[in-house]
Protein backbone atom coordinates (compact mmCIF):
# COMPACT_ATOMS: atom_id res chain seq x y z
CA UNK A 1 0.00 0.00 0.00
CA UNK A 2 3.11 2.17 0.84
CA UNK A 3 5.95 2.83 -1.23
CA UNK A 4 8.16 3.90 1.82
CA UNK A 5 6.03 3.50 4.62
CA UNK A 6 7.89 4.21 7.06
CA UNK A 7 8.45 8.30 6.10
CA UNK A 8 4.95 8.21 4.58
CA UNK A 9 3.13 6.92 8.07
CA UNK A 10 6.11 8.46 10.38
CA UNK A 11 4.73 9.67 13.94
CA UNK A 12 4.51 13.75 13.64
CA UNK A 13 7.07 14.24 16.18
CA UNK A 14 9.37 11.96 14.49
CA UNK A 15 9.18 14.04 11.50
CA UNK A 16 9.52 16.93 13.09
CA UNK A 17 12.99 16.04 14.80
CA UNK A 18 13.70 14.40 11.38
CA UNK A 19 12.98 17.26 9.77
CA UNK A 20 14.97 19.58 12.31
CA UNK A 21 18.06 17.41 11.75
CA UNK A 22 17.77 18.07 8.25
CA UNK A 23 16.94 21.64 8.41
CA UNK A 24 20.03 22.34 10.72
CA UNK A 25 22.36 20.60 8.23
CA UNK A 26 21.06 22.21 4.99
CA UNK A 27 21.67 25.63 6.61
CA UNK A 28 24.97 24.86 7.43
CA UNK A 29 25.78 23.68 3.95
CA UNK A 30 24.19 26.25 2.33
CA UNK A 31 25.88 28.69 4.24
CA UNK A 32 29.27 26.99 4.00
CA UNK A 33 29.17 26.60 0.31
CA UNK A 34 27.11 29.18 -1.63
CA UNK A 35 28.23 32.39 -1.07
CA UNK A 36 24.74 33.92 -2.58
CA UNK A 37 23.45 32.53 1.21
CA UNK A 38 26.55 34.01 2.98
CA UNK A 39 25.56 37.33 2.27
CA UNK A 40 22.32 37.19 2.84
CA UNK A 41 22.44 35.18 5.99
CA UNK A 42 25.35 37.74 7.29
CA UNK A 43 23.17 40.75 5.89
CA UNK A 44 20.13 39.54 7.67
CA UNK A 45 22.36 39.00 11.12
CA UNK A 46 21.93 35.07 11.49
CA UNK A 47 24.00 32.48 11.69
CA UNK A 48 23.40 28.76 11.28
CA UNK A 49 24.73 28.22 14.41
CA UNK A 50 21.51 30.28 15.83
CA UNK A 51 19.10 27.83 14.76
CA UNK A 52 18.15 24.95 17.12
CA UNK A 53 14.66 24.51 16.64
CA UNK A 54 12.28 24.01 13.11
CA UNK A 55 10.40 27.30 14.12
CA UNK A 56 13.17 29.20 13.97
CA UNK A 57 12.98 28.83 10.49
CA UNK A 58 10.67 32.21 10.66
CA UNK A 59 14.53 34.16 11.07
CA UNK A 60 16.13 32.71 8.12
CA UNK A 61 14.98 35.12 5.16
CA UNK A 62 13.59 34.19 2.06
CA UNK A 63 14.81 32.97 -1.62
CA UNK A 64 12.79 34.48 -4.36
CA UNK A 65 12.49 33.86 -8.08
CA UNK A 66 14.39 37.20 -8.83
CA UNK A 67 17.50 35.25 -6.58
CA UNK A 68 17.60 32.94 -8.85
CA UNK A 69 17.26 34.84 -11.84
CA UNK A 70 20.17 37.64 -10.35
CA UNK A 71 22.71 34.26 -9.84
CA UNK A 72 22.45 32.74 -13.09
CA UNK A 73 22.69 30.73 -14.76
CA UNK A 74 25.23 28.66 -11.78
CA UNK A 75 25.59 31.12 -8.81
CA UNK A 76 23.43 29.38 -6.15
CA UNK A 77 25.48 25.79 -6.71
CA UNK A 78 26.68 24.38 -3.82
CA UNK A 79 28.96 21.71 -6.08
CA UNK A 80 31.53 22.02 -8.51
CA UNK A 81 30.32 21.43 -12.29
CA UNK A 82 31.74 18.46 -12.53
CA UNK A 83 29.43 16.68 -10.12
CA UNK A 84 26.47 18.17 -11.95
CA UNK A 85 24.80 15.52 -13.73
CA UNK A 86 21.29 16.68 -14.99
CA UNK A 87 19.98 20.02 -15.95
CA UNK A 88 15.81 20.95 -15.92
CA UNK A 89 14.51 24.26 -16.50
CA UNK A 90 11.62 26.00 -15.96
CA UNK A 91 8.67 26.27 -19.06
CA UNK A 92 8.75 30.38 -18.72
CA UNK A 93 8.04 32.48 -21.70
CA UNK A 94 9.90 35.22 -21.26
CA UNK A 95 13.01 35.75 -20.53
CA UNK A 96 15.76 33.23 -18.99
CA UNK A 97 14.68 30.21 -18.52
CA UNK A 98 15.26 29.36 -14.46
CA UNK A 99 17.45 26.44 -14.69
CA UNK A 100 17.43 23.48 -12.04
CA UNK A 101 20.66 20.93 -11.27
CA UNK A 102 20.81 17.74 -9.75
CA UNK A 103 24.15 15.67 -8.54
CA UNK A 104 23.68 11.98 -8.83
CA UNK A 105 22.67 11.71 -5.23
CA UNK A 106 19.67 14.53 -6.36
CA UNK A 107 18.66 12.51 -9.02
CA UNK A 108 18.72 9.26 -7.25
CA UNK A 109 16.38 11.30 -4.47
CA UNK A 110 14.15 12.61 -7.12
CA UNK A 111 13.42 9.37 -8.81
CA UNK A 112 12.44 8.44 -4.85
CA UNK A 113 10.25 11.06 -4.76
CA UNK A 114 8.45 10.52 -7.81
CA UNK A 115 7.94 6.46 -7.51
CA UNK A 116 6.75 7.36 -4.32
CA UNK A 117 4.43 9.80 -5.51
CA UNK A 118 3.07 7.42 -8.40
CA UNK A 119 2.37 4.52 -6.16
CA UNK A 120 0.57 7.02 -3.76
CA UNK A 121 -1.83 7.62 -6.73
CA UNK A 122 -2.22 3.94 -7.69
CA UNK A 123 0.42 3.09 -10.25
CA UNK A 124 1.58 -0.61 -9.47
CA UNK A 125 4.21 -2.75 -11.54
CA UNK A 126 1.52 -4.12 -14.31
CA UNK A 127 0.97 -0.93 -15.23
CA UNK A 128 1.18 0.79 -18.40
CA UNK A 129 2.05 4.84 -18.09
CA UNK A 130 1.85 6.90 -20.95
CA UNK A 131 4.07 10.07 -20.45
CA UNK A 132 1.88 12.44 -22.08
CA UNK A 133 4.07 15.75 -20.99
CA UNK A 134 6.30 17.42 -22.97
CA UNK A 135 9.74 15.90 -22.71
CA UNK A 136 11.75 19.55 -23.21
CA UNK A 137 13.70 20.88 -20.53
CA UNK A 138 10.23 20.47 -18.74
CA UNK A 139 11.03 18.54 -15.68
CA UNK A 140 6.95 16.96 -16.24
CA UNK A 141 7.88 14.19 -18.48
CA UNK A 142 11.27 13.25 -16.90
CA UNK A 143 10.11 13.12 -13.54
CA UNK A 144 7.00 10.93 -13.80
CA UNK A 145 8.94 8.45 -16.55
CA UNK A 146 11.48 8.24 -13.74
CA UNK A 147 9.25 6.92 -11.06
CA UNK A 148 6.58 5.08 -12.86
CA UNK A 149 10.05 3.23 -15.03
CA UNK A 150 11.09 2.66 -10.85
CA UNK A 151 8.15 1.19 -9.57
CA UNK A 152 8.76 -1.32 -12.57
CA UNK A 153 5.58 -0.27 -14.73
CA UNK A 154 5.73 0.02 -18.31
CA UNK A 155 6.00 3.35 -19.53
CA UNK A 156 5.67 4.80 -23.04
CA UNK A 157 7.30 8.26 -23.58
CA UNK A 158 4.71 9.89 -25.88
CA UNK A 159 5.26 13.13 -24.85
CA UNK A 160 2.73 15.58 -25.88
CA UNK A 161 1.42 16.11 -29.58
CA UNK A 162 0.29 14.02 -32.35
CA UNK A 163 -3.03 13.69 -30.00
CA UNK A 164 -4.50 10.76 -32.57
CA UNK A 165 -1.22 9.01 -32.81
CA UNK A 166 -1.03 9.25 -29.01
CA UNK A 167 -4.75 7.66 -29.18
CA UNK A 168 -3.41 4.68 -31.24
CA UNK A 169 -0.57 3.83 -28.79
CA UNK A 170 -3.21 4.23 -26.34
CA UNK A 171 -5.58 1.62 -27.74
CA UNK A 172 -3.07 -1.22 -29.17
CA UNK A 173 -0.58 -1.17 -25.94
CA UNK A 174 -3.58 -0.82 -23.46
CA UNK A 175 -2.30 1.95 -21.54
CA UNK A 176 -3.71 2.31 -17.86
CA UNK A 177 -2.43 5.56 -16.75
CA UNK A 178 -2.00 8.88 -18.38
CA UNK A 179 0.75 11.45 -17.41
CA UNK A 180 -0.05 15.10 -18.92
CA UNK A 181 -1.33 18.24 -18.05
CA UNK A 182 -5.32 18.46 -17.38
CA UNK A 183 -5.55 20.78 -20.56
CA UNK A 184 -4.12 18.61 -22.39
CA UNK A 185 -6.48 15.45 -20.48
CA UNK A 186 -9.23 17.64 -21.91
CA UNK A 187 -7.65 17.55 -25.68
CA UNK A 188 -7.44 14.30 -25.69
CA UNK A 189 -10.49 13.65 -24.57
CA UNK A 190 -11.93 15.40 -27.17
CA UNK A 191 -10.05 14.07 -29.83
CA UNK A 192 -11.33 10.62 -28.97
CA UNK A 193 -15.17 11.72 -29.42
CA UNK A 194 -13.91 13.51 -33.09
CA UNK A 195 -12.32 9.86 -33.74
CA UNK A 196 -15.03 8.12 -32.50
CA UNK A 197 -13.39 6.23 -29.54
CA UNK A 198 -15.26 5.10 -26.88
CA UNK A 199 -13.85 5.34 -24.00
CA UNK A 200 -14.93 1.93 -22.31
CA UNK A 201 -12.62 0.15 -24.79
CA UNK A 202 -9.83 1.71 -23.45
CA UNK A 203 -7.79 0.17 -20.46
CA UNK A 204 -7.42 3.52 -18.74
CA UNK A 205 -8.30 3.73 -15.28
CA UNK A 206 -6.14 6.37 -14.17
CA UNK A 207 -4.91 10.03 -14.70
CA UNK A 208 -2.17 11.99 -12.79
CA UNK A 209 -2.23 15.44 -14.05
CA UNK A 210 -0.17 18.57 -12.83
CA UNK A 211 1.61 21.30 -13.60
CA UNK A 212 -1.30 23.68 -13.76
CA UNK A 213 -4.44 24.01 -11.33
CA UNK A 214 -7.19 21.52 -12.05
CA UNK A 215 -10.33 22.88 -10.37
CA UNK A 216 -12.82 20.15 -8.89
CA UNK A 217 -15.22 20.37 -11.98
CA UNK A 218 -12.33 19.94 -14.44
CA UNK A 219 -11.38 16.85 -12.59
CA UNK A 220 -14.84 15.50 -13.07
CA UNK A 221 -15.46 16.20 -16.75
CA UNK A 222 -11.65 14.53 -17.29
CA UNK A 223 -12.56 11.79 -15.19
CA UNK A 224 -16.25 11.43 -17.08
CA UNK A 225 -14.57 12.23 -20.59
CA UNK A 226 -12.27 9.29 -20.16
CA UNK A 227 -13.60 6.94 -17.81
CA UNK A 228 -11.22 7.32 -15.04
CA UNK A 229 -9.65 8.70 -11.81
CA UNK A 230 -7.79 11.70 -11.87
CA UNK A 231 -5.67 13.14 -9.38
CA UNK A 232 -3.54 16.04 -8.90
CA UNK A 233 0.13 16.31 -8.78
CA UNK A 234 2.33 19.16 -7.89
CA UNK A 235 5.49 20.42 -7.80
CA UNK A 236 7.82 23.63 -9.28
CA UNK A 237 11.01 23.67 -11.38
CA UNK A 238 13.08 25.60 -8.67
CA UNK A 239 12.70 22.76 -6.60
CA UNK A 240 13.13 19.67 -8.62
CA UNK A 241 9.73 19.72 -10.38
CA UNK A 242 7.12 17.25 -9.74
CA UNK A 243 7.69 15.20 -6.73
CA UNK A 244 6.99 17.63 -3.97
CA UNK A 245 3.08 16.55 -3.84
CA UNK A 246 0.43 14.13 -5.05
CA UNK A 247 -3.04 13.17 -3.92
CA UNK A 248 -3.77 9.81 -2.99
CA UNK A 249 -7.21 8.14 -4.29
CA UNK A 250 -9.06 9.69 -1.11
CA UNK A 251 -8.52 13.03 -3.18
CA UNK A 252 -8.09 14.37 0.14
CA UNK A 253 -5.81 17.20 -0.31
CA UNK A 254 -1.90 16.75 -1.57
CA UNK A 255 0.68 14.51 0.31
CA UNK A 256 3.90 16.67 0.64
CA UNK A 257 6.96 15.06 0.72
CA UNK A 258 8.28 16.75 3.95
CA UNK A 259 10.95 14.50 4.77
CA UNK A 260 12.34 16.40 1.14
CA UNK A 261 10.77 19.57 1.16
CA UNK A 262 9.85 21.38 4.39
CA UNK A 263 6.81 23.39 3.74
CA UNK A 264 5.70 26.80 5.33
CA UNK A 265 2.66 28.70 4.62
CA UNK A 266 3.69 32.59 4.89
CA UNK A 267 1.18 35.68 4.73
CA UNK A 268 2.65 37.49 1.48
CA UNK A 269 2.18 40.52 3.11
CA UNK A 270 3.59 40.37 5.86
CA UNK A 271 5.97 37.53 5.40
CA UNK A 272 4.88 36.19 9.03
CA UNK A 273 4.22 32.34 9.32
CA UNK A 274 0.74 31.41 9.06
CA UNK A 275 -0.93 28.23 10.65
CA UNK A 276 -1.99 25.32 9.55
CA UNK A 277 -5.66 26.15 7.92
CA UNK A 278 -5.26 29.31 6.99
CA UNK A 279 -4.98 30.38 3.60
CA UNK A 280 -1.75 32.02 2.23
CA UNK A 281 1.68 31.33 -0.07
CA UNK A 282 3.81 28.25 0.11
CA UNK A 283 7.55 28.09 0.72
CA UNK A 284 9.67 25.35 0.18
CA UNK A 285 13.05 24.58 2.35
CA UNK A 286 14.68 21.73 0.33
CA UNK A 287 16.02 19.51 2.73
CA UNK A 288 18.64 17.02 0.77
CA UNK A 289 19.19 19.12 -2.08
CA UNK A 290 22.78 18.62 -2.68
CA UNK A 291 23.52 20.71 -6.08
CA UNK A 292 21.15 23.32 -5.26
CA UNK A 293 19.76 23.57 -1.78
CA UNK A 294 17.38 26.72 -1.28
CA UNK A 295 16.10 28.27 1.95
CA UNK A 296 12.05 29.23 2.59
CA UNK A 297 11.70 29.72 -1.06
CA UNK A 298 9.10 31.52 -1.67
CA UNK A 299 6.80 29.63 -4.68
CA UNK A 300 3.80 31.98 -4.94
CA UNK A 301 1.32 29.75 -4.99
CA UNK A 302 -1.62 30.28 -2.53
CA UNK A 303 -2.72 27.32 -0.57
CA UNK A 304 -3.35 25.90 3.01
CA UNK A 305 -1.69 22.91 5.02
CA UNK A 306 -2.99 20.49 6.74
CA UNK A 307 -1.88 18.21 9.61
CA UNK A 308 -3.75 15.12 10.29
CA UNK A 309 -3.38 11.16 9.39
CA UNK A 310 -5.30 10.63 6.16
CA UNK A 311 -8.11 8.44 5.06
CA UNK A 312 -5.07 6.18 3.09
CA UNK A 313 -3.12 5.80 6.46
CA UNK A 314 -0.35 8.83 5.79
CA UNK A 315 0.51 10.96 8.41
CA UNK A 316 2.37 13.38 6.04
CA UNK A 317 1.45 17.05 6.07
CA UNK A 318 -1.11 18.01 3.14
CA UNK A 319 -1.58 20.81 1.11
CA UNK A 320 -4.85 21.80 0.08
CA UNK A 321 -5.62 22.85 -3.87
CA UNK A 322 -3.76 25.28 -5.50
CA UNK A 323 -5.75 28.32 -5.27
CA UNK A 324 -3.74 30.72 -7.72
CA UNK A 325 -0.29 32.69 -7.09
CA UNK A 326 -0.12 35.34 -4.95
CA UNK A 327 0.85 37.11 -8.07
CA UNK A 328 -2.05 36.18 -10.31
CA UNK A 329 -4.16 38.00 -8.10
CA UNK A 330 -6.85 39.99 -10.08
CA UNK A 331 -8.38 42.94 -9.10
CA UNK A 332 -11.55 44.12 -11.03
CA UNK A 333 -13.71 46.84 -10.05
CA UNK A 334 -12.43 46.10 -6.34
CA UNK A 335 -13.20 42.04 -6.09
CA UNK A 336 -9.97 40.22 -5.47
CA UNK A 337 -10.27 36.57 -6.72
CA UNK A 338 -8.47 33.95 -8.79
CA UNK A 339 -8.80 32.48 -12.58
CA UNK A 340 -9.17 29.34 -10.96
CA UNK A 341 -12.25 30.52 -9.02
CA UNK A 342 -13.92 32.02 -11.71
CA UNK A 343 -13.36 28.52 -13.40
CA UNK A 344 -14.80 26.54 -10.48
CA UNK A 345 -18.15 28.72 -10.93
CA UNK A 346 -18.28 28.62 -14.61
CA UNK A 347 -17.46 24.81 -15.06
CA UNK A 348 -21.13 23.85 -12.86
CA UNK A 349 -22.47 24.36 -15.86
CA UNK A 350 -23.39 21.27 -17.97
CA UNK A 351 -23.86 23.52 -21.10
CA UNK A 352 -20.45 24.89 -21.10
CA UNK A 353 -17.10 23.33 -21.74
CA UNK A 354 -13.31 23.80 -20.26
CA UNK A 355 -11.93 26.09 -22.79
CA UNK A 356 -12.48 29.75 -22.01
CA UNK A 357 -10.32 32.69 -22.37
CA UNK A 358 -10.31 35.61 -19.75
CA UNK A 359 -9.86 39.42 -21.57
CA UNK A 360 -8.90 41.45 -19.41
CA UNK A 361 -10.06 45.34 -20.94
CA UNK A 362 -9.82 49.38 -19.77
CA UNK A 363 -12.94 50.38 -20.40
CA UNK A 364 -12.11 54.40 -19.45
CA UNK A 365 -10.32 54.14 -16.55
CA UNK A 366 -12.03 51.07 -15.36
CA UNK A 367 -10.62 47.08 -15.57
CA UNK A 368 -13.36 44.96 -16.79
CA UNK A 369 -13.66 41.50 -17.63
CA UNK A 370 -15.13 39.35 -20.84
CA UNK A 371 -14.78 35.97 -21.12
CA UNK A 372 -14.92 34.04 -24.45
CA UNK A 373 -16.85 30.54 -23.73
CA UNK A 374 -17.34 27.44 -25.42
CA UNK A 375 -20.27 25.84 -25.05
CA UNK A 376 -21.31 22.23 -25.79
CA UNK A 377 -21.59 21.40 -29.51
CA UNK A 378 -25.17 19.79 -28.80
CA UNK A 379 -26.35 23.54 -27.12
CA UNK A 380 -24.30 25.49 -29.57
CA UNK A 381 -26.18 23.23 -32.48
CA UNK A 382 -29.81 24.12 -30.90
CA UNK A 383 -28.87 27.65 -29.33
CA UNK A 384 -31.25 30.58 -29.88
CA UNK A 385 -31.26 33.97 -28.47
CA UNK A 386 -33.50 32.85 -26.17
CA UNK A 387 -31.80 30.43 -24.51
CA UNK A 388 -28.00 32.03 -25.32
CA UNK A 389 -29.30 35.18 -23.05
CA UNK A 390 -30.77 32.93 -20.51
CA UNK A 391 -27.44 30.73 -19.92
CA UNK A 392 -25.58 33.88 -20.09
CA UNK A 393 -27.48 35.52 -17.53
CA UNK A 394 -27.51 32.57 -15.12
CA UNK A 395 -23.67 32.04 -15.59
CA UNK A 396 -23.30 35.62 -14.91
CA UNK A 397 -25.56 36.00 -12.32
CA UNK A 398 -23.85 33.59 -10.44
CA UNK A 399 -20.58 34.58 -10.29
CA UNK A 400 -21.83 37.76 -9.14
CA UNK A 401 -23.08 36.07 -6.70
CA UNK A 402 -20.08 33.57 -5.48
CA UNK A 403 -17.92 35.67 -6.28
CA UNK A 404 -19.09 39.35 -6.25
CA UNK A 405 -17.50 40.11 -9.51
CA UNK A 406 -19.10 41.47 -12.54
CA UNK A 407 -18.00 40.15 -16.22
CA UNK A 408 -19.18 39.55 -19.36
CA UNK A 409 -19.97 36.33 -21.60
CA UNK A 410 -18.69 35.75 -25.10
CA UNK A 411 -20.32 32.38 -26.08
CA UNK A 412 -17.99 30.93 -29.29
CA UNK A 413 -18.53 28.43 -31.20
CA UNK A 414 -17.44 24.93 -30.30
CA UNK A 415 -13.74 23.85 -31.49
CA UNK A 416 -12.59 27.32 -32.16
CA UNK A 417 -10.30 28.39 -28.85
CA UNK A 418 -6.67 27.51 -29.25
CA UNK A 419 -6.18 23.76 -27.83
CA UNK A 420 -3.07 23.31 -25.24
CA UNK A 421 -0.78 20.38 -25.10
CA UNK A 422 0.97 21.54 -22.28
CA UNK A 423 -0.06 24.48 -19.46
CA UNK A 424 -3.04 26.14 -21.02
CA UNK A 425 -2.67 29.78 -21.09
CA UNK A 426 -6.00 31.72 -20.27
CA UNK A 427 -5.90 34.87 -19.29
CA UNK A 428 -5.30 38.02 -22.32
CA UNK A 429 -4.19 41.01 -20.48
CA UNK A 430 -5.46 43.90 -22.81
CA UNK A 431 -4.94 47.10 -20.07
CA UNK A 432 -1.99 48.19 -21.47
O1 LIG B 1 4.93 22.50 -13.49
C1 LIG B 1 6.37 20.88 -12.43
C2 LIG B 1 5.32 19.84 -12.60
C3 LIG B 1 5.33 19.04 -13.73
C4 LIG B 1 4.39 19.61 -11.62
C5 LIG B 1 4.39 18.05 -13.88
C6 LIG B 1 3.44 18.61 -11.75
C7 LIG B 1 3.45 17.82 -12.89
P1 LIG B 1 7.03 24.62 -13.42
O2 LIG B 1 6.90 24.61 -14.90
O3 LIG B 1 8.23 25.26 -12.84
O4 LIG B 1 7.02 23.16 -12.85
O5 LIG B 1 5.72 25.31 -12.84
C8 LIG B 1 5.52 25.37 -11.47
O6 LIG B 1 3.13 25.43 -11.88
O7 LIG B 1 4.51 27.03 -8.99
C9 LIG B 1 2.33 26.23 -9.82
O8 LIG B 1 2.01 27.60 -9.98
C10 LIG B 1 1.96 25.48 -11.09
N1 LIG B 1 1.53 24.12 -10.74
C11 LIG B 1 2.24 22.98 -10.75
N2 LIG B 1 1.47 21.92 -10.36
C12 LIG B 1 0.25 22.43 -10.09
C13 LIG B 1 -0.99 21.90 -9.64
C14 LIG B 1 6.00 22.24 -12.98
N3 LIG B 1 -1.16 20.59 -9.40
C15 LIG B 1 4.21 26.09 -11.19
N4 LIG B 1 -2.03 22.76 -9.45
C16 LIG B 1 3.84 26.04 -9.74
C17 LIG B 1 -1.90 24.06 -9.70
C18 LIG B 1 0.29 23.83 -10.33
N5 LIG B 1 -0.78 24.63 -10.14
Amino acid sequence: MFWNAQMECLAPDEMIRLQQERLIATVKYAYAKVPFYRDRFDAHGVHPADLTSLTDIAFLPFTTKADLRDNYPYGLCAVPHSDLVRMHASSGTTGKPTPVFHTQKDLENWVECMARNCYTAGVRKADVCQIAFRYTLFTGAFGHHLGAERIGAMVIPTSSGQTERQLVIMQDFKTTVLHCTPSYAITMAEKMAEMGIDKRTLALRLGIHGAEPMSEELRREIEEKLGITALRDYGLTEIGGPGVSIECPQKAGYHVNEDYFLPEIIDSETLKPLPAGEIGELVFTTLQKEAVPLIRYRTRDITALTRGKCGCGRTLIRHGPIMGRSDDLLIIGGVNFFPSQLENVMLGFPEIEPHYLIHLVKKGRLDSLTVDIETDPDFWAHASDLNVTELRSRIESKVKDLIGLKMKINFVAPFTLPRSEGKASRIIDERK
